[in-house]
């Protein structure tokens, strides 16, 4: 607990262990519908009834969107339930029927709850009326909506500059609330709208951007059920996108073959068990043909080394490469291949950890192949080198023609149920140019012309005391963001934070000298107005934008939707004067829909808006056009291998998500997938390196990062014997962010390393 954090809150919670027991992982994962798993979450936090209703009815045609992860829905849906354990997990934890208001606050100090850990401050349940956090108060207490308003207000107007003001958007909003925020941030007159994609798959928008001309994915999700090859690297489908096996498994009945790219064997796709079907298993096989360990950040010497071979094989046979394709679509053929030339076989080889034999395993599949896909997460994305990482498969793709054709091409498996949608409909700190001509014609005020800040630098904009005013729209920014210590410092140097939410987070107790707690609606609850039920829409991972439709009773009858608080504060605060209808938009969302038809590029298309499964947004990709590229050609590109150089005590640490998670939100204590229960503070070790360290199974360990001559530490850490490669080491998100620099990101991306830490350990 640091004593210069105002108040006595601490950042870390309560550290002691519980009794942790191990087991053999459990290698089978189930794809959609866990039922036993789900009906257990379900009924627990829900009750029967309000499980049954929920879980029926989501991801159907006139149904919510599942709240968890961004996989899209199939285009025929199933009449069989279409949702996840996870999936489950979420609405359950969403539409518990736990409360806590005024009462539990006035009871319960900021400083009191900070001592718990996240997964205690989650059970707590559903906020349920908005309240205040007064400067030197511990304890908050009831305000009306319209004071809050009022507060934000006068906050926002006392600002030197409307740029001393930020707005974070977590991806689970809808393009609706995220439309009506990103307007409200621009009226004001700031670009500051970090928001998690800058943590998240910033770096497949800047390499996809770069490389093909759209920041987005290019197939759709039929496209992977015909496709040859499916490459999966770095990401960890089993508990995070588990729909996305049901996918996979349907390719390889169509006789594809799936590749793991990955340190750890991941369940899931070493093993699936369908419980949709009768049979239960896939013929009994591990769901990835061929599994490549390779070491942690070192995808791109392990894909150089397989291109060299690939090229070798070309040379000789010329049919390897799609010379066609790359004649017409593709620039920078010959510098590619000169540079691989450069590279020593041997030394790629040593550094990607993978054995030759498999490697030549996988140039094999790929040699014949073209309808090849890559997918991708974290794994890829949160490193120094995160845009070179996917430039360096994007190389692989357009060199075998797998791009702009059916059952080929990009699929960046996107995180938060919303996030790339929020992106679509404006949420994003730098200028568009385009989309700022018309927002001045179809909105009628002139926005801001110069960047803002995205999460780094909104960081570093509060710790130095250039920004004032905090503001919200979901997520947990404290715990999401890298170095813990340095972001608490940060967000207390506020005046005002302001968090828009659904449950109790760190980022509640850690706050500005005055701070408001807004309870909203969840995605499974009814969105009424005058009687009538109201909708919104989200878009999924592969630019498809569908409807959703809440069914269950409020948490409360007062809390608001996100776009009625964005709404009523933007109309509180321009006072009814501005060329938006605030109000109105917020009572009315197809008149948010009608204006981001207008002002968002692709949105126009409104009558097939309102039916099943939705639309797609425009994609050049699919389109074959790179008109907007240089030559107007899609750019193969040279990436440099990275070298880590770590010294003999130090290990390659990746921060990743239990199966008992979302993101800062712990549903529970296990992870059995990985054979852990009942705790999270542990290190996955390979075993010859304990050997070598003097280790001994659930011996306790510091964790220490140190850059730029300074230490961070994360204490307390149980040390598991696990399947990963020698040097490198792997815990959970968010009790490692306290190790992440905050100055330590992608290039031009600014993703932050989460997924490459250079640590030591120290025996306790
Ligand atoms: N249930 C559940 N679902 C979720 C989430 C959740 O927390 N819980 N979070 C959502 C969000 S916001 C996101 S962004 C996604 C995250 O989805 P993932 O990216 O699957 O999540 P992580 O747990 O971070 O897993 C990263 C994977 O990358 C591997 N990896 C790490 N480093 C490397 C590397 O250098 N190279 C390669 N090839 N692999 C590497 C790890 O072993 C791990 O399997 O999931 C979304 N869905
Ligand atoms: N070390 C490390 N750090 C990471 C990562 C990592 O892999 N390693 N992953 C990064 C990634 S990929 C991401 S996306 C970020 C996630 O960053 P965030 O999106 O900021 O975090 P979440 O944990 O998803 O946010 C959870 C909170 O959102 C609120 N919430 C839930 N549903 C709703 C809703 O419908 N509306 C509103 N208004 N609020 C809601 C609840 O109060 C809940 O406590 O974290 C990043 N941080
Ligand atoms: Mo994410």
């Amino acid at each position: 607990m640091a004593s210069d954090f105002r108040r006595n809150v601490s950042i870390r919670g309560n550290q002691d262990f519980s009794e942790i027991k191990l087991g053999n992982p459990v290698r089978v994962a189930a794809g959609a519908l866990g039922v036993k798993e789900a009906l257990r979450h379900g009924f627990k936090e829900m009750g029967v009834v309000r499980s049954m209703t929920a879980l029926l009815n989501m991801n159907q045609q006139d149904g919510f969107s599942c709240p968890s992860c961004a996989w899209p829905d199939p285009e025929k849906p199933s009449k069989l339930a279409e949702y996840c354990e996870n999936g489950a997990k979420a609405l359950a934890d969403e539409a518990t029927t736990s409360h806590i208001g005024a009462d539990f606050f006035k009871k319960h100090s900021v400083e009191e709850l900070s001592q718990l850990t996240a997964y205690e401050l989650n059970k707590f349940g559903r906020i349920i009326e908005p309240l205040v956090l007064k400067a030197g108060s511990v304890n908050y207490e009831p305000i009306s909506w319209q004071e809050a308003y009022n507060l934000i207000s006068e906050e926002l107007n006392a600002l030197n500059s409307p740029d001393e003001a930020i707005f974070y958007t977590s991806g689970r909003s809808s393009n609706e609330a995220a439309f009506l925020y990103g307007m409200f941030a621009r009226a004001l007159g700031t670009n500051n709208m970090p928001d998690c994609s800058n943590m998240c798959h910033e770096s497949s928008g800047v390499a996809l951007g770069e490389t093909l001309g759209i920041g987005k994915g290019s197939i759709k999700l039929e496209d992977l059920y015909e496709a040859e090859v499916v490459i999966v690297a770095g990401q960890n489908p089993g508990t995070n996108h588990p729909r996305m096996l049901s996918a996979l498994e349907k390719c390889k009945q169509n006789g594809g073959k799936v590749i793991s790219i990955n340190p750890l064997r991941e369940s899931g796709l070493v093993n699936f068990k369908n419980p949709q079907h009768l049979k239960g298993w896939i013929s009994g096989e591990d769901m990835a043909d061929l599994h490549l360990p390779v070491k942690i950040n070192q995808d791109i010497p392990l894909i150089k080394l397989m291109l060299i071979k690939l090229a070798t094989l070309d040379a000789i046979k010329n049919n390897i490469f799609d010379h066609e394709f790359l004649e017409t679509y593709v620039d920078g053929y010959q510098e590619l291949l000169n540079d691989l030339k450069t590279y020593d076989e041997k030394a790629l080889l040593a550094q990607c950890g993978v054995a030759l034999e498999t490697i030549n395993k996988a140039v094999n599949l790929l040699a014949k192949k073209s309808k090849i896909v890559v997918c991708w997460a974290m794994g890829l994305t949160q490193h120094k080198n995160g845009v070179e990482n996917i430039r360096e498969y994007v190389n692989l793709l357009l060199l075998k023609g797998a791009i702009g054709k059916p059952n080929a091409g990009t699929c960046p498996v996107r995180g938060h149920s919303n996030v790339q949608g929020d992106r679509s409909v404006g949420i994003m700190h730098f200028v568009n140019k385009e989309l700022n001509e018309r927002i001045e014609k179809h909105l009628g005020f002139v926005p801001p012309s110069k960047e803002g800040y995205d999460t780094v630098g909104a960081m570093e904009a509060m710790h130095e005391g250039k920004a004032k005013v905090f503001m919200c729209l979901g997520g947990n920014f404290l715990m999401a963001a890298s170095d813990t210590e340095y972001t608490a410092k940060a967000i207390q140097n506020c005046d005002l934070t302001v968090q828009v939410s659904t449950k109790l987070n760190r980022t509640h107790l850690v706050t500005g000298k005055t701070a408001l707690l807004l309870p909203t609606y969840g995605r499974s609850e009814k969105d009424m107005k005058d009687g009538k039920l109201r909708h919104i829409t989200i878009e999924n991972s592969m630019g498809q934008v569908r409807q959703s439709r809440g069914l269950l009773k409020p948490a409360s009858e007062t809390i608001k939707s996100e776009p009625d608080i964005i709404a009523e504060l933007a109309h509180t605060f321009f006072n009814g004067k501005h060329s938006i209808d605030w109000k109105g938009m917020g009572e009315n969302y197809e008149l948010i829909r009608e204006k981001i038809d207008q002002v968002v590029k692709g949105y126009a298309d409104t009558e097939k808006k309102s039916k099943g499964t939705g639309y797609y947004l425009p994609n050049n990709v699919r389109e074959l056009d790179f008109s907007e590229l240089p030559n107007g050609k899609a750019q193969l590109t040279i990436n440099q291998v990275p070298q880590h150089k770590l010294n003999t005590n130090e290990y390659m640490l990746m921060t990743m998500r239990s199966h008992d998670q979302f993101n800062t939100t712990i549903y529970g204590l296990d992870d059995r997938y990985r054979g852990v229960y009942n705790e999270r503070r542990v290190l996955f070790m390979n075993p010859q390196d304990m050997e070598s360290a003097g280790l001994k199974k659930l011996d306790v360990v510091n964790i220490t990062s140190t850059y730029d001559g300074i230490e961070r530490t994360a204490n307390k850490f149980k040390v598991i014997p696990y399947a990963i490669p020698k040097g490198d080491l792997a815990a959970y998100f968010p009790e490692t962010n306290v190790l992440v620099p905050y100055n330590h990101f992608s290039d031009r991306s600014k993703t932050p390393i989460s997924k490459s830490i250079k640590v030591t350990l120290k025996k306790v």
